[in-house]
């Protein structure tokens, strides 16, 4: 690539996600928020990241932490309200940190004004077209209008009570019963989105995630799904309820109002499998960034890995858009534990690490992914994700991976928060894996990400958009970055391995006798 520079802001940063319950708790109340978050922009600066991405911290009742909306354009009290929001992006722009934020347009809060309105509206009023109300079948409307699920278990359809006590029409949740799909063959609700799109892009907000991005469309007459077996949390490309053809002009639309406020972005969570398909909403008026979520799923085998690189490659390659990283977020669970836990976790997580910031793109970090955090075994009382109770307990959900970080100290809770009370319980264990443990060591995995970070943004050999693939011994990997040159050896043999030529810029973890270890990974500069 003729020099990065002249590229947009987000086609080589690095993203962190901030789960915000989860960062830092400057109120005292166990849950983080706002200036919390504010007050930990040192860090961030210091660690080098170029971007937040913030999950929901607009107006919610909370059933699924932020992702039930029901004010979009303004922030709920528990984060600190709008002007912590406010003060929050002035004080990241000055250190030089974008701030993009989870938007939700497939769904609101069941707290919203509009479905409060339809809740007391009667059947078949247009007041309940903004949703998808339908009567039931089968004798007295006793059953569901379609047979479709929630992502998060059980029926994605509730009954409501009418205002006259009679139990009446279902109304259509992908998600929880608290998460009324919005309707958006309705007028009304993308020219709601539009004005809050434009009121945080009018904030100084620099981007938007875009939840579900492959969601909003549904097909008309919402017929059943064919699918035969549905996992809560997953679905695959034939299920009725996600990625309608008709999902790409409401795309269009989007992009249209962002392209207002250049150097806006957008990133979609489009889990969509078929590779032409998921392209598809990156074409040029549609989202800037999509998330590819191969390397999340993949194992710790160079074949898996492999394949996961390059079919996002040649994914973001059909629109000619740039591709994105991520190992970790709040819906998959943490990489230390994905790869086997343990030691042998978090020195594959390391791997993965410079793996994934040595290839070309906008690359996602999860709050705590620095600091090696595996995922939580947490006790049943504290469970909250939504998904526990919906799956009649057999599905534990995401809460695992949303523990909150630990700062300083050798006990719970560990400089989060005044409180020991924390929404999630924080195990006694990571007084090992603090920020203030882990800053003083030049070998903990925080002071590795520093490292990693600072060679990516200031280093020529990360130049270029393509990669190439070299040869390399069996369960290993190595590809040398076609612009700068830059050469990532990934050893994941149960042997140690020869490096390749050129000169060491940085490893996971200590060579053995010049060789690379199992689990581990090396930058070079390559030989030539
Ligand atoms: O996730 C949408 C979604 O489809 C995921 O539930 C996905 O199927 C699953 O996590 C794969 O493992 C988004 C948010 O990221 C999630 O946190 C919300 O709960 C959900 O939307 C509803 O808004």
């Amino acid at each position: 690539m003729p020099g990065h520079k002249t590229q947009p802001w987000w086609s080589t940063a690095v993203f962190y996600q901030v789960y915000p319950r989860s960062f830092a708790d400057s109120n005292g109340d166990g849950v983080g928020d706002l200036d919390g978050l504010m007050a930990r922009l040192g860090y961030l600066e210091l660690l080098g990241v170029d971007a937040l991405w913030i999950n929901p911290i607009t107006v919610s009742p909370m059933a699924d932490h932020g992702y039930d909306v029901a004010d979009p354009r303004d922030i709920d009290p528990l984060f600190g309200g709008l002007a912590a929001f406010e003060r929050l992006i002035a004080a990241a722009h000055q250190r030089g940190i974008k701030v993009t934020m989870d938007v939700v347009p497939n769904h609101t809060s069941s707290a919203h004004p509009w479905f409060q309105a339809a809740l007391a509206a009667a059947p078949g009023s247009a007041t309940r077209d903004r949703y998808f109300f339908r009567d039931g079948a089968g004798p007295d409307g006793l059953l569901p209008p379609n047979n479709w699920e929630s992502v998060f278990g059980g029926p994605a359809w509730t009954r409501v009570d009418e205002p006259d006590g009679t139990p009446g029409q279902w109304y259509l949740h992908l998600f929880d019963a608290e998460q009324p799909d919005l309707n958006w063959d309705h007028p009304d609700v993308f020219d709601d989105f539009e004005k809050t799109l434009r009121f945080w892009l009018e904030r100084g907000v620099d981007g938007f995630r875009i939840d579900v991005a492959h969601g909003m469309a549904k097909p008309p007459g919402l017929p059943d799904s064919q699918v035969n077996e549905i996992r809560v949390l997953h679905h695959t490309d034939d299920d009725p309820r996600f990625n309608h053809p008709s999902v790409h002009a409401i795309h269009r639309n989007i992009r249209t109002v962002v392209n207002d406020y250049p150097g806006a972005v957008t990133v979609g969570e489009v889990w969509v499998t078929d590779n032409a398909r998921w392209a598809e909403y990156l074409r040029s008026d549609e989202l800037h960034l999509g998330f590819n979520f191969r390397l999340a799923q993949a194992d710790f085998d160079a074949a898996a890995i492999h394949d996961a690189v390059q079919n996002s490659l040649t994914a973001t390659s059909i629109e000619n858009a740039i591709p994105t990283w991520t190992l970790a977020n709040h819906d998959v669970g943490r990489e230390v534990t994905r790869y086997g836990g343990g030691d042998k976790g978090l020195r594959r997580a390391r791997a993965m690490a410079m793996l994934m910031l040595a290839l070309p793109g906008a690359v996602f970090i999860y709050n705590g992914q620095e600091l090696g955090l595996p995922d939580v075994d947490l006790p049943d009382a504290a469970l909250q994700d939504p998904t526990w109770e919906r799956s009649g307990h057999t599905e534990r959900g995401r809460d695992r991976c949303r523990v909150p970080i630990p700062w300083s100290g050798v006990a719970p809770p560990f400089g989060f928060s005044a409180s020991a009370d924390t929404w999630l319980p924080i195990p006694t264990d990571w007084a090992a894996l603090t920020v203030e443990k882990q800053r003083t060591d030049a070998d903990s995995t925080l002071s590795f990400f520093h490292q990693m970070l600072e060679l990516r943004r200031e280093r020529a050999e990360f130049d270029g958009s393509g990669i190439e693939w070299l040869t390399a011994p069996r369960d290993a990997l190595i590809f040398r970055r076609r612009g700068g040159g830059l050469v990532c050896a990934l050893n994941a043999s149960d042997r140690a391995m020869e490096l390749p030529a050129g000169e060491l810029m940085l490893a996971s973890a200590p060579l053995v006798g010049g060789q690379l270890p199992p689990d581990a990974a090396a930058w070079l500069v390559s030989a030539h």
